[in-house]
């Protein structure tokens, strides 16, 4: 019999609270998977066409989602406050207490595009602690914590099946949703991503806009077995960060949405504080390793809440190879 996300959570290990707080979002995730599936059979997507405004239908359901999170994991008594990508400012629970100790922040309905086109998307999660010395509100500046402070972080993947992976920071469990019972049965309590890979995630389209060590790495990778990498890489891209991180999380690769040359005051596409750090998190937990064009991401000193930042992050031997290549084009000549 397959272990279930309660048992995992209640065996000890995990601090109660938080374990409390896991359990109230998984379930609020398994609330958004009902929904995701019921856009599939017309509800959702219906709308979608006869709008035919697809930013406007994703934006609902990216609220709807968010508003479920909001409500569901209010209830967890360990949490101070929340941050969302679909919330300009922080959402305060309750005031921050030796119990309640945490903080959520999340992006409620990753790869949003694709919903209207039936492929994965996701939710991911970050949590953080917080402390204070008499009960107060949770300020913006109590989030802004490097990734390295996470208590615990994670997504779940809405594809052909429903799977829930997380870390406490001891080791990665993978929990599948069984539709039959509603329950999350865990796949494994052991994710090992492999130091080597032939495998990588980028949107190539943006090539003429990466910088030097990017393209160089890239076009390394495309060389295959006659260049200087001496093997034949293969690329995937589904456009949904929680999708492409679960191929790596579960076979190995690298994952790259790096600074571009489009917008070169942007750090990049992909958000810090609730996409880049949880990601991040899980992948070193899983062995691999996470960079942001000038150090491991974990370590990053945010300043903002929806700060953007350059991600590279996967397979260990891929990522250190992109990080020389990096520090290689900022030695002096
Ligand atoms: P979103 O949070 O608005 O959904 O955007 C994030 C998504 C990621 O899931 C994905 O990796 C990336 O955007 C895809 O971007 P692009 O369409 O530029 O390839
Ligand atoms: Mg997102």
């Amino acid at each position: 019999m397959a272990v279930t996300l309660d048992q995992h959570l209640s065996a000890g290990g995990i601090e109660p609270g938080l374990a409390r707080l896991l359990a109230v979002v998984a379930d609020a995730c398994a609330d958004i998977s009902a929904l995701v599936r019921r856009g599939a059979a017309g509800e959702i997507l219906g709308a979608l066409e006869s709008e035919n405004v697809q930013g406007e239908v994703q934006k609902k359901l990216d609220v709807i989602s968010n508003d479920l999170l909001i409500e569901a994991c209010a209830k967890a008594p360990a949490l101070a406050g929340m941050a969302s990508e679909e919330m300009d400012t922080i959402h305060p629970v309750r005031p921050v207490s030796a119990e309640a100790r945490y903080l959520l922040l999340f992006d409620p309905l990753d790869g949003s595009s694709n919903i209207d086109v039936n492929v994965s998307i996701g939710t991911i999660f970050s949590v953080l602690p917080v402390a204070a010395d008499a009960p107060r509100e949770a300020t913006e500046a109590d989030f802004l914590q490097p990734g390295r402070n996470q208590a615990a972080a994670g997504y779940v993947v809405y594809g052909p099946q429903t799977t829930l992976v997380f870390t406490t920071g001891q080791g990665v469990s993978a929990f599948t949703l069984d539709p039959k019972t509603d329950q999350w049965l865990q796949v494994t309590d052991a994710v090992a991503i492999p130091r080597e890979t032939k495998e990588f995630a980028i949107n190539a389209s943006n090539m003429r806009h990466w910088a030097p060590p990017v393209r160089g790495y890239i076009e390394d990778c495309l060389a295959g077995e006659t260049g200087p990498r001496g093997k034949n890489f293969n690329m995937r891209w589904v456009a949904s960060m929680v999708a492409d991180v679960h191929r790596i999380v579960m076979r190995g690769g690298v994952f790259l949405y790096p600074w571009d040359a489009r917008e070169p005051n942007r750090a990049g596409k992909l958000r810090l504080m609730y996409e880049a750090n949880p990601m991040a998190f899980v992948i070193e937990q899983a062995g691999g390793a996470s960079f942001d064009g000038f150090g491991p991401t974990l370590d990053a000193k945010p300043t903002g809440l929806h700060q953007r930042v350059s991600v590279m992050l996967g397979s260990a031997a891929e990522v250190e190879r992109l990080q020389a290549l990096h520090e290689k084009a900022l030695a002096p000549a």
